[in-house]
């Protein structure tokens, strides 16, 4: 049933487990890499987009704007901002050539996208380098000509011409084979317009007054948060990785992807220069908890900033969404904590706190999947939980399913 995926080397549908975890298919030394690009249709050709080229920028912007990801009713389309596809495309050590476009020869018109980026992977106790694909994209007028495989060829020639022969991605589309799925979940912040666009709906033997008043947030944190600065990287950096030891599938960050992940997308200028608790060109937000006496860095969280297009409303063009990323607390390093509930408190302070911080940045709804230690924390914070699952996929590489929804935890 599936004409592609049956040739590539990922587990096939209905595979046992793997008696070990590694490689499907051994790496090639680069000469016996396919040298020359795959064919396209004629009247198309390869394009490779300089992302540092503004001009460029916009044009990966405006395909994915106009038709990427959209929810199950085609009533919302992710939006990602210009400057969010500059974070995301270059982390430290990325590659020009894993931006791969497609244009129509004639215009130039770019009409299909893919990337990768390189990522270092722990997946349970084997740490490997792969790409991370993300930002397929063919145009709506392009669809079901089986033009996604074509891509999906040559990002991975372009992958192995780097020495690179795994990789990790996530759709909403099942295809061979999960190794997880997790399900979204929405915290409502600003619950007339969630309604105004039909994001939420107010239940049986509920008001929309009572709604609001339910879902209000504090004004100010609880705990003593700062945004994160360059002098607090070595110490993030040996949080995250001590806090990461919790879960199976993890990236292993470097300080300079710490710094790229935490530090680089904070924005310019004063807040209230991108809009209300917004930098201008804003992606993410990062705030720590500094110890006074020892200076290290007890807590972290991390949100990003990923607008979605409302399709149909009349009234609101913009639904403003951030997303839980990655955080840490040193209590899950005290004895017990894991198992007295101190660390689930603690956490639920943490991530409270990051939705107070959602809340000034004047995001209309605050979105966490099913991973890390999220189900902890997502009823007694209030979030709803959603239509849309994750899946989530490795390329090349055999390991045993990893915890998710099925087992009401995350991919751990
Ligand atoms: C998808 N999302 O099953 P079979 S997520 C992977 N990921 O193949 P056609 C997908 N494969 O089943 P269309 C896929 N969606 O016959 C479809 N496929 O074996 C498979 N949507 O191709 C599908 N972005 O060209 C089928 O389909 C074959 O014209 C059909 O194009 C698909 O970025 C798509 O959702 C998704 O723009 C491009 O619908 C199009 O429909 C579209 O006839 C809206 O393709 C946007 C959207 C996907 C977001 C994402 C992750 C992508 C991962 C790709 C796989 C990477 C593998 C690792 C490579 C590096 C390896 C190394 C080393
Ligand atoms: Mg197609």
């Amino acid at each position: 049933a599936h004409k592609f995926w049956a040739t590539q080397p990922v587990p096939q549908l209905g595979e046992g487990p793997p008696l070990d975890d590694g490689y499907i298919e051994p790496s090639k030394p680069r000469e016996e890499v396919r040298q020359e690009p795959y064919p396209l249709p004629k009247d198309f050709e390869w394009s490779t987009l300089d992302i540092n080229d503004p001009k460029q920028n916009k044009e990966v912007y405006d395909l994915l704007s106009l038709n990427y990801v959209e929810d199950e009713d085609a009533s919302f389309r992710f939006q990602y901002s210009a400057e969010f596809l500059q974070w995301a495309l270059k982390p430290p050590g990325y590659f020009k050539e894993w931006h791969v476009g497609v244009r129509v020869s004639s215009n130039k018109k770019l009409v299909a996208f893919i990337s990768g980026v390189p990522i270092t992977l722990r997946v349970r106790g084997k740490v490997f380098t792969a790409s991370e694909i993300n930002y397929l994209c063919i145009h709506k007028k392009l669809r079901s000509k089986r033009l996604a495989p074509v891509l999906i060829k040559e990002v991975t020639r372009q992958v192995h011409l780097q020495g690179i022969f795994q990789a990790i991605y996530t759709a909403g589309v099942v295809i061979p084979t999960p190794i997880s799925v997790c399900r979204y979940y929405h915290r409502p912040l600003n619950v007339s317009k969630l309604l105004e666009v039909g994001f939420t709906f107010v239940p049986r033997n509920m008001t929309a007054a009572r709604m609001i008043r339910m879902n209000k947030v504090p004004d100010t944190p609880t705990l003593k948060l700062r945004p994160i600065q360059e002098k607090d990287v070595v110490s993030v950096a040996d949080l995250f990785t001590r806090y990461m030891r919790r879960f199976d599938m993890v990236p292993v960050m470097s300080l300079e992807d710490v710094r790229h992940q935490f530090l680089s997308g904070q924005g310019t200028g004063k807040i209230g220069d991108g809009g209300e608790g917004r930098r201008v060109g804003q992606v993410t937000w990062t705030y720590v908890v500094e110890n006074p006496e020892t200076h290290k860095i007890t807590d972290f969280f991390s949100i990003y900033y990923l607008p979605s297009t409302i399709i149909h409303s009349p009234k609101h063009a913009t639904l403003e969404a951030g997303y839980l990323y990655y955080y840490a607390t040193d209590v899950a390093f005290e004895d017990g904590a894991d198992d007295d509930g101190r660390l689930k408190k603690r956490l639920q302070t943490l991530i409270g706190d990051a939705l107070v911080i959602a809340n000034q940045a004047k995001l209309d709804v605050f979105n966490a999947l099913t991973l890390m230690d999220n189900v902890s924390i997502l009823k007694d914070l209030k979030f709803g939980v959603g239509d849309g699952f994750l899946n989530f996929y490795l390329y090349n590489w055999r390991t045993a399913k990893l915890a998710g929804i099925d087992d009401e935890g995350g991919v751990k």
